[in-house]
């Protein structure tokens, strides 16, 4: 098999980067070690900024998004008993989009068999070869025989566990990363959401957030411990908790149901750096890992792969000045998210070993955003996402 770029991985960044080559005329071929619908059962994120929005569109992908997806003006946040509205709007001219990964997947999915782009799915064992010359591939077995796809490229947005970022030498790749000592707890159900617009809550308890997916499909999250198991929450358990934590009105307004999906996941901050090897081009979680608590993961993603698609479009029109900035100008991005993201992870959640002056810290930095547009403009400067 042949094609112009390899593209390692069909979650959202690699779903897209093919989608956006397309656009530009590039053959690639996409090579998945699950099944579609493994991919599509993974329940993950669901705030879209305005930049991810535009690549949707551009990619011709955006109809359905516009249709069923849920402008938000603004979001709530929940500080003990006080509450805060960060007005996005007002404050950037800017909103963001609520509109689930699976759904982002779903339409990138569909318009990719339209468009009669291979995928292949459930390939096992998969290595790089020939990244650091001109003649890479990408080798894997399928259908009981190895097979070899030989590119000019090869885009590695195969997630953090992925094995493209584990190729090139180790001593190459230099890796950033903080682990925090909780996870987040999240749960999915056909309810009405208990709010409008999103709450993000610290309490006494932990952490809390109050997303949705739909007028009818609510999603939240708990903070909770690293060795808890999903298995120890019943749903009855996961809604007492949430209504402990959620600010007293909106606990009032909580409509609980059986759950469609429960599941945990540790909070990391992770960054690798370069994001360019050779042929080799790094995006998406594959090169960098943010705490959920700013929205970002989904986000950096998609601003990677529309500077790559961009980059690659420009390299066969005859300039490589795009693939040789691609992975400056994609950290440059990527670190004001991960400062952002962290900044935000520890302002909302619980940190019991910091003691009395970390509380003490966490709520004046609360009292100042309160009394503070300069302060709540950053924050919502950042949420909406800042310009590619
Ligand atoms: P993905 O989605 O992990 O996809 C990588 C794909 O590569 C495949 N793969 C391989 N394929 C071939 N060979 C191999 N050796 C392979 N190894 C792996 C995998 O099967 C998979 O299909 O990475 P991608 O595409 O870079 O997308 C990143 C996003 O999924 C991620 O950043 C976001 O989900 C993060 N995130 C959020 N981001 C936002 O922007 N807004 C949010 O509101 C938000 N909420 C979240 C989140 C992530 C969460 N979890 C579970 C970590 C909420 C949560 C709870
Ligand atoms: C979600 O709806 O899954 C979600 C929303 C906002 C976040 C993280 C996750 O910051």
């Amino acid at each position: 098999m042949r094609t112009q770029v390899a593209i390692v991985g069909a979650g959202p960044s690699g779903l897209l980067l093919g989608a956006l080559l397309h656009r530009h005329g590039i053959d690639n071929v996409i090579v998945e070690q699950r099944s579609g619908d493994y991919v599509l059962s993974r329940i993950r994120a669901g705030v879209l900024e305005q930049v991810m929005v535009d690549l949707m569109d551009e990619a011709g992908v955006g109809a359905r998004m516009h249709r069923e997806g849920l402008p938000h003006d603004g979001f709530e946040m929940a500080f003990d008993h006080d509450r805060l509205r960060i007005d996005l709007h007002g404050l950037t001219g800017k909103r963001v989009m609520v509109y689930g990964q699976t759904e982002v997947t779903r339409d990138l999915m569909d318009h990719r068999a339209q468009a009669g782009l291979q995928t292949v799915y459930e390939a096992d064992g998969v290595r790089l070869e020939g990244w650091e010359g001109t003649r890479p591939a990408v080798v894997f077995q399928h259908g009981g025989r190895e097979q070899r796809l030989e590119a000019d490229f090869i885009a590695g947005c195969d997630g953090f566990h992925g094995v493209c970022r584990r190729t090139p030498p180790p001593d190459a790749v230099h890796t950033f990363e903080k682990v925090y000592p909780f996870g987040w707890l999240g749960l999915l159900a056909d309810t009405p959401p208990v709010h409008h617009e999103l709450i993000y809550g610290s309490s006494g308890r932990g952490f809390t957030l109050a997303s949705m997916r739909s007028h009818t499909r609510s999603r939240y999250y708990l903070q909770c411990r690293l060795d808890e198991k999903v298995e120890d929450w019943s749903d009855e358990a996961f809604w007492a908790e949430l209504r402990r934590r959620l600010p007293a009105d909106a606990a009032e307004h909580l409509v609980t149901g059986p759950s469609l999906e429960k599941s945990i996941a540790p909070l990391r901050s992770f960054v690798a750096e370069p994001m360019r090897f050779g042929r080799l081009f790094l995006a998406g979680d594959a090169a960098h890992i943010v705490p959920p608590t700013g929205a970002k993961g989904l986000n950096l993603a998609a601003g990677d792969v529309g500077l790559l698609a961009r980059a690659l479009a420009e390299h066969y029109a005859g300039s490589d000045e795009g693939l040789d900035g691609y992975s400056a100008r994609a950290l440059k991005r990527v670190w004001k998210a991960e400062r952002f993201s962290w900044w935000f992870t520890m302002l909302m959640h619980q940190f019991p070993e910091n003691g009395g002056f970390g509380l003490r810290v966490q709520r004046a930095e609360f009292d100042f955003l309160c009394q503070s547009r300069a302060a709540q403009q950053a924050l919502a400067e950042n949420y909406v996402g800042l310009p590619l």
